[in-house]
């Protein structure tokens, strides 16, 4: 046996030993355990907040629009959701404008003892991202919309580099293929020094687009992000997860883009429901055992979670690479 082959069966062996092993009671979380009228429960970020896991979740309600409700577990499994919705279409002012059509896909990062979130806005506009903070999960306040329109997907680093704040983000424009660039800020309101780091790549799991996913969170050997990725098909698209490393001191350089997926649409509630064959991730906990818990939506429906070794996601990007940009 050649030492490649023992690098990748260590890595990844077979369906039965995947990279994220799927929480046995998935779904965790369905629109039946809103105590509001609501069709879907997806797309969800997850923290650690005061030894429990806060859960912000979207739903789109029954005229189709998003809200974001919350919900609270001790275990980052069982999931108990507040009696009313977290964060609603603001009703005045620049951001009542913005997310008249809802507000949608919340990511959270954790710095300086706040809790930042992103989360895209939709109105006539197009769709944007706003900036949140919240200490306690009770009150929030909203801060800045912090991209123009065409933009969805923006997670930001937990940490500042050489003073400067760091998010990945997802232009969605008509000439290039929707990549993962970078931008940073002095100050989380005025973004700039953007580029290019991720590509989509042709003929590849994700060649039609891919947008960043979960806040990326340290390892010893780099800032692990984990992307979803999509193919089109002959019957529609794809979502599937994949991961990257960031170098530590620079989140520019990229260590490795992992040539395979880590997750892809398997279980039924992942193959059909509101949108089928999506498996859409905005939040990774790592724990002190060296796993982490990734938590994505199942076909625009449904909740779920699982574990993956991070060594072993670490390893997968350094190991089994691909060029990020072609
Ligand atoms: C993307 C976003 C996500 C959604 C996904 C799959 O473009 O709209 O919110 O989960 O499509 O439908």
């Amino acid at each position: 046996m050649s030492s490649n082959h023992d690098q990748t069966s260590m890595i990844r062996t077979s369906k039965s030993d995947p990279m994220i092993h799927r929480y046995a009671k998935n779904p965790i979380l369905t629109p039946d355990d809103v105590p509001y009228p609501v069709s879907t429960v997806h797309n969800a970020a997850v923290v650690q907040y005061e030894g429990r896991y806060i859960m912000l979740f979207r739903a789109h309600l029954h005229n189709g629009r998003s809200v974001i409700g919350i919900a609270e577990s001790d275990d980052g499994f069982h999931f108990s959701v507040r009696s009313r919705p977290w964060l609603t279409p603001a009703d005045e002012g620049e951001f009542a404008e913005y997310e008249a059509f809802g507000v949608e896909d919340p990511r959270i990062c954790r710095m300086d003892d706040a809790y930042y979130i992103t989360y895209s806005a939709y109105s006539s506009h197009g769709v944007r991202i706003a900036l949140a903070k919240t200490h306690d999960f009770i009150n929030v306040e909203r801060i800045a919309l912090i991209t123009e329109a065409d933009m969805r997907n923006v997670v930001l680093f937990p940490r500042r580099f050489d003073g400067r704040y760091v998010r990945l983000d997802r232009p969605h424009g008509d000439i290039a293929p929707w990549s993962i660039w970078m931008s940073s800020s002095p100050d989380l309101i005025h973004w700039g020094e953007s580029r290019r780091l991720i590509a989509p790549m042709p003929y590849h799991w994700d060649e039609m687009k891919i947008g960043p996913g979960a806040t990326p969170f340290a390892t010893s050997r780099g800032w692990l992000s984990i992307y979803h990725g999509v193919f089109e098909t002959m019957n529609g698209a794809v979502y599937r997860l994949g991961v990257a490393l960031h170098a530590l001191d620079d989140p520019a350089r990229i260590l490795g883009v992992a040539d395979d997926w880590i997750l892809e649409p398997e279980a039924p509630w992942e193959r059909s429901g509101y949108v089928p064959n999506v498996v859409f991730c905005c939040s990774a906990v790592p724990e002190d055992d060296g796993t982490v818990k990734i938590y994505w939506g199942a076909a625009d429906t449904v909740m779920c979670a699982g574990t993956a070794s991070i060594e072993a996601l670490v390893d997968m990007c350094l190991q089994r690479g691909r060029p990020p940009l072609l």
